[in-house]
């Protein structure tokens, strides 16, 4: 590590990580530019002053400061001789290794320069600071129009998927895959994404208005509308991005084979619903709950509908604690966004109540206190009492009438009576016996349980309105027929927290298995047709992230020990859960360890995650995993007076587990949602963008070249730029390339006099048409028939008939 500078005197040696990707690896000589690693500083730049041919160092003075340093020659990288800023793709960086990718990146960065291609991937560093003018209307026009050198953007991903989809040139639908940890960008890029496209798909200059609900909004707006709705009621404040998603989300955007938008279709992945009632350290709740209690500070002449203005009201009298003041709110939106766009999208100021009202409810309950009365009993009786939980009987008198008026206002909102509700939450009913003699048997419940079920009630009144109003959108937003599709996937980021558990443990596997997805569907599949195409071509070894999902994911596995864990129905505590988990690696799994640290408070395990290590909490595991949803409480809901919390019910099937079946785990559910998405995705031509997150505090203009380069490393950046730089930027089917480039063949045709076959009339010139490598690939193509069956396929053939190989014709178009 570089310490303190000395004046020519070489300090401590300077270690270097062994994988940097160096495959340019040139011995330095005297007076060249070459990177050197800082383990505080990452890669840094520096100027070879000496070189000891004996000893195999060489001494270096670094970058802006007049430090010396020392280090093994093998283990310097030389630097770009070319001007890294200027570089707009990083296959085009010559020499890349780890250390000229990540100084291209951070010089773009200080010059405002936030995307820069790789291959064809986008890499995306997020500018935590306002560039709309990046994406402003004439941003849009200029990337569609493809007007020549316009520097890197995600515009271009989206324009490439379109023109797919218009000019049919690749499979019929097209997906584009946004990833990147947790505040890296990606939602900010889906939005931008989402509204390139739907500018540039020439929507129909009259609205389709089909219901008078829309107000004649158009159908892309009605899309983009979705946004603020599933923003508010999915996205929360973390430690790590105040406007965290907190649900995964896929839009699938429906065409026309003419390019025109028809509609859209939205599938979010598991929200993380325990929100609503717990937050972890800094975190708050959904930011739809702080748009209704920021309403007690709105001006009185906002003109609000009066149903908002009793919200106004109410939320006045009452703090409620299930929503704690953590963060800067800013990010959590404003009601009148929230609300124009509920209308836009076609849901009515009645409707918009009802929802309102099932979160107040929602409130309500978290206000909902037990205490113990009587607890010399081992049959623990709870009961709602006077005071809150762990407040002493001083507070009682004050607290009575926030106790009450929580549990009258919730029932009062939900259309159920009190003493139903307190019933239920005070007891559990038993059935026994048997199919045909069936006694069901009530009995009261430890405070805890109490405690539990409350949560429970909330969560699952807050989950059902999510996914109705998921289902309301998407019911506005679909198209009556549509040729074919852009998915724009949304998921949340790699997330370590200081405690983490079910909820990270499912985020972090969807990202362990969108890497393994890129790594397998990009990396490797790009290679492997490289091999086919009898390339001459030295594989590059990608990171492969396998080992990790398997140890997640597979036979034996954590998700199956805690699958069986809720099968069985064992009620092993947590410190012999953790050691069942950890024997699933006879402690020597890279994946899977135990937790380092001597003073561990909580039995925990740690997971090798690709993007870093992760330690889980294992109390509380199995009772999320297992989602147990009393069934007193769903009929409780079901019986409502309310029409809209009896609607909300009225399809909820939790699942009864058919005879013999077992009830599928939260695990199961989320494996089996992500399996289906990349195995639909498998169907479509994929784009990728990746965002980066330029330091770990989200402040602006600030570049950590250290933690930027974890992140480079975890994607397979370095591995993407070695095997684009060397193979080929764009590949396409002989039948497209004649279908799209004929034109040009005419086009010389009639410019050398010839006629309609293409062929002069003069054997001389003729023969210099042959020999033109684009002719040649036109004529060749022509020559068969359009029938599939052809044998040998157009490319083996054409190998045959011109003895150049795919690599040379391709190298000569
Ligand atoms: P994420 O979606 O990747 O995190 P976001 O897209 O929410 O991250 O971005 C986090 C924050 O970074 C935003 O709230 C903005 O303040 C800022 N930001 C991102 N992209 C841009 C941009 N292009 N221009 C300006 N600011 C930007 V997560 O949902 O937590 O995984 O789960
Ligand atoms: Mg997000």
């Amino acid at each position: 590590t570089v310490k303190s500078p000395t004046q020519h005197q070489p300090s401590k040696s300077i270690s270097v990580i062994p994988d940097a990707g160096a495959g340019d690896r040139v011995r330095p000589c005297k007076g060249q530019a070459v990177y050197v690693y800082d383990a505080e500083k990452s890669w840094r730049e520096a100027i070879v002053l000496d070189e000891d041919h004996a000893h195999n160092m060489v001494t270096v003075k670094l970058e802006d400061t007049e430090q010396i340093a020392s280090c093994c020659a093998g283990h310097v990288l030389l630097c770009s001789k070319a001007p890294l800023e200027d570089v707009n793709n990083l296959t085009h960086i010559t020499p890349v290794h780890e250390a000229s990718v990540l100084s291209c990146l951070h010089k773009r960065f200080a010059q405002g320069r936030y995307y820069t291609n790789a291959g064809s991937t986008v890499v995306a560093v997020n500018p935590f600071t306002d560039v709309s003018h990046l994406y402003s209307r004439e941003q849009i026009h200029a990337y569609h129009s493809r007007q020549q050198d316009l520097p890197p953007h995600i515009y271009p991903v989206a324009e490439a998927a379109y023109t797919s989809l218009v000019r049919e040139l690749g499979k019929v639908n097209q997906s584009i895959i946004i990833s990147g940890e947790s505040g890296a960008g990606k939602t900010v890029s889906a939005k931008h994404l989402l509204r390139y496209l739907t500018v540039v798909s020439n929507p129909a200059a009259e609205p389709r208005v089909d219901s008078s609900d829309h107000r004649g909004v158009k159908i892309e707006q009605r899309i983009l509308d979705s946004n603020p709705i599933l923003e508010a009621f999915g996205n929360a404040a973390t430690p790590r991005n105040n406007n965290s998603s907190r649900f995964g989300k896929f839009i699938e955007l429906q065409f026309l084979r003419s390019g025109h938008i028809q509609g859209g279709s939205i599938e979010t992945y598991l929200l993380e619903k325990t929100r609503v009632m717990h937050q972890g350290q800094g975190e708050n709740n959904f930011h739809v709950f702080y748009q209704m209690t920021g309403l007690k500070d709105c001006s009185e002449e906002e003109e609000f509908p009066d149903w908002v203005k009793g919200i106004q009201a109410e939320v006045s009298d009452v703090s409620f604690t299930c929503v704690p003041h953590n963060q800067d709110c800013s990010a959590n939106g404003d009601i009148t966004e929230t609300l124009d766009a509920m209308i836009d999208i076609g849901l009515s100021q009645d409707m918009q109540e009802q929802v309102f009202q099932v979160l107040m409810a929602v409130l309500h309950l978290g206000n909902l206190r037990f205490v113990q009365v009587n607890d010399d009993s081992s049959d623990l009786e709870a009961s709602f009492n006077s005071s809150f939980e762990s407040q002493g009987l001083d507070d009682s008198v004050v607290e009575v009438s926030v106790c009450e008026r929580a549990l009258e206002r919730s029932c009062q909102l939900l259309g159920i009576e009190p003493s139903c509700l307190k019933h239920t939450l005070l007891h559990r009913s038993l059935q026994a016996g048997t199919r045909n003699r069936q006694s069901v048997f009530v009995k009261p419940i430890g405070i805890q349980e109490a405690r539990s079920r409350r949560d429970c009630l909330a969560m699952l009144l807050y989950s059902r309105l999510f996914e109705w109003l998921v289902g309301f959108i998407n019911m506005q937003i679909k198209a009556d027929s549509f040729d074919n599709t852009i998915g724009l996937l949304d998921i949340y980021g790699f997330e370590a927290f200081a405690t983490n558990s079910l909820e990270q443990l499912c985020i972090n596997y969807a990202n362990e298995r969108l890497q393994q997805y890129y790594v397998a569907q990009f990396l490797e599949n790009l290679q492997k047709e490289y091999t086919e195409e009898c390339l001459q071509w030295v594989p590059v070894a990608c990171m492969d992230n396998r080992p990790c999902v398997n140890i997640l994911d597979g036979r034996a596995s954590i998700f199956s020990l805690l699958n069986e864990e809720v099968y069985l129905n064992r009620k092993s505590d947590a410190e012999a859960l953790k050691d069942r988990l950890l024997q699933l690696c006879g402690h020597s799994h890279n994946a899977l360890r135990p937790v380092r640290r001597s003073a561990v408070t909580q039995p925990s395990f740690v997971v090798q995650h690709y993007a870093g290590e992760v330690q889980y909490c294992v109390e509380g595991l199995i009772t999320k995993n297992k989602d147990d949803i009393p069934s007193d409480l769903v009929s409780l809901l079901t019986a409502s007076d309310n029409g809209f919390v009896n609607q909300l019910f009225a399809s909820y099937a939790e699942p009864e587990s058919p005879a013999g079946r077992k009830k599928k785990t939260v695990l199961t559910k989320f494996k089996s949602s992500l399996d289906e998405l990349l195995s639909s995705m498998g169907e479509s031509d994929i784009h990728y963008i990746r965002c980066l997150k330029p330091n770990n505090t989200s402040t602006s203009g600030l570049f950590q070249p250290g933690y930027v380069l974890q992140q480079l490393k975890a994607c397979g950046a370095i591995e993407t730029v070695n095997i684009c730089r060397r193979g080929y930027p764009a590949r396409m089917p002989y039948s497209e390339f004649q279908q799209r480039y004929n034109v040009l063949l005419r086009l010389r045709s009639a410019g050398t006099g010839c006629h309609g076959d293409g062929l002069g009339q003069d054997e001389g010139e003729q023969k210099e048409n042959i020999c033109d490598p684009l002719d040649l690939l036109l004529r060749q193509q022509l020559e068969f028939p359009a029938s599939p069956k052809r044998t040998p396929t157009p490319r083996k053939r054409l190998r045959r008939r011109t003895g150049l190989t795919q690599h040379d014709h391709a190298r000569k178009v």
